[in-house]
C-alpha cells in the first residue's frame, strides 16, 4: 500500500481520462465535441493528420507529475516526442496554460470546441508542438533534443526540477544517447535536477524499438552504466507512478511501460498515427470512433456550464 490518498489517485485517473478524450476529439472531430447528438460523417475532419499512439502515456506522465509537484513553481515537464502534441495541448488546455496565451482557449464548452476543431486544421494549430505552444523550446518533429534541453535548462538553477519524457524510439537517436553522458558532466549542486522518464511503449513508427527487443536486464544495465538508477513503472496505475516518484534515489531514471495506443481501437504500431482511417465515410469506423469516445464518459468530467468537474 502507498501513502498516496485515494482522492488524489482518483483525481489523476480522471485527469488522464479527460485528456485522453480530448486527444481523440482533437484528432478526429470537427463538430459535436461533447457527443450531444449521434456522431455523423460531417462531424469528422475530412483529412486526419496527427499521432494517437503515444498520447495516453504522455497523459499518464503529465497527470502524475503535475499532481506530485503541485504548487512547486520550480518544476517543469519537458516532452521529447513533439508528435504527441494532442496530449500536450490537452494538458495545456486543462491547466489553463493555453488560455493565458490564446484567449479563445477558455476552459469551457466554447474553448473545448475551439481547441479540438482547430487541431491539425488549416490556419489552426499544427499537428506537432510548435512555437505557438506555450513553453516550446524546440519545434516538435525532430526527435532527440529533449534530454539535452533539460540539462541546458538546469544550468545555474539548482532550484529547478526538470522531468523529461523521452520516447523509446527517441532513445535510439545519437543525440539522446550521447545526452545521457550529461549526467556525469553537469549533475552538481550548482545545477537543477534532471529526471529522465523513458516512455517505453515498445514501438516506433511501424516496428518495435531496439530496446523492446533487448532484455529488461540489458536496458537496466545500460541505464546504470550512465549513472542513473532505473525504476520501472509498469502500466498506467497512478499508485505505481506516485510510489515510484516517492522513492528517494539520487539519480532516478523512470521507465514508464505502457501499451502503445492504449484505450484506442488498435494497439502497438498500428496506433502510431491515426488508428481509424475513414470514419468520415465508413459507417463501421464512425461507430467505432463513437464507441471509443464514449468509453471515456467525458460527460462525467466536463459540464457544459461549469467546464471541468473532476
Ligand atoms: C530525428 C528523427 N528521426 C526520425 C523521426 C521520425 N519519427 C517520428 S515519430 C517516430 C517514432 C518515435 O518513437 P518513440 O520516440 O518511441 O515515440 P512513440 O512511440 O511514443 O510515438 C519517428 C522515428 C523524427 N521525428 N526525428
Amino acid at each position: 500500500m502507498s501513502g498516496v490518498g485515494i482522492d488524489k489517485l482518483e483525481y489523476i485517473k480522471k485527469r488522464i481520462r479527460a485528456c485522453d478524450y480530448m486527444c481523440v476529439a482533437q484528432l478526429f472531430l470537427s463538430d459535436d465535441f461533447l457527443l450531444e447528438r449521434p456522431l455523423g460523417f460531417d462531424d469528422v475532419k475530412p483529412r486526419l493528420l496527427g499521432h494517437w499512439g503515444t498520447c495516453h502515456g504522455i497523459n499518464v506522465a503529465y497527470a502524475n507529475l503535475k499532481s506530485f509537484y503541485e504548487g512547486n513553481s520550480n518544476f517543469s515537464f519537458v516532452l521529447g516526442p513533439g508528435h504527441g502534441f494532442p496530449a500536450l495541448q490537452a494538458n495545456l488546455f486543462f491547466d489553463g496554460e493555453l488560455e493565458r496565451v490564446d484567449p479563445n482557449a477558455t476552459r469551457d464548452e466554447r474553448g473545448l470546441a475551439y481547441v479540438c476543431h482547430n487541431f491539425s486544421w488549416p490556419d489552426g494549430f499544427p499537428s506537432h508542438a510548435s512555437p505557438y505552444t506555450p513553453g516550446t523550446i524546440v519545434e516538435g518533429g525532430e526527435l532527440g533534443y529533449a534530454l539535452a534541453n533539460a540539462y541546458g535548462l538546469s544550468l545555474g538553477h539548482p532550484e529547478k526540477i526538470l522531468a523529461v519524457m523521452i520516447g523509446d524510439g527517441e532513445l535510439e537517436t545519437a543525440t539522446t544517447l550521447d545526452s545521457l553522458n550529461l549526467r556525469s558532466l553537469l549533475a552538481s549542486s550548482k545545477n537543477g535536477k534532471v529526471i529522465p522518464i523513458l516512455h517505453f511503449n515498445g514501438y516506433k513508427i511501424s516496428a518495435p524499438s531496439i530496446y523492446a527487443r533487448r532484455s529488461e536486464r540489458e536496458l537496466n544495465e545500460m541505464i546504470r552504466g550512465f549513472g542513473y538508477q532505473p525504476i520501472l513503472i509498469d502500466g498506467d496505475d497512478p499508485e505505481a507512478f506516485q510510489n515510484a516518484l516517492n522513492q528517494k534515489v539520487d539519480f532516478p531514471f523512470y521507465i514508464l511501460k505502457t501499451e502503445k495506443g492504449a484505450g484506442g481501437p488498435n494497439k502497438h504500431h498500428e496506433s502510431h498515427q491515426i488508428p481509424l482511417k475513414s470514419p468520415m465515410n465508413n459507417s463501421n469506423e464512425l461507430n467505432a470512433l463513437e464507441e471509443w469516445l464514449k468509453s471515456y464518459n467525458f460527460n462525467e468530467l466536463f459540464d457544459t456550464e461549469k467546464g471541468f468537474v473532476l
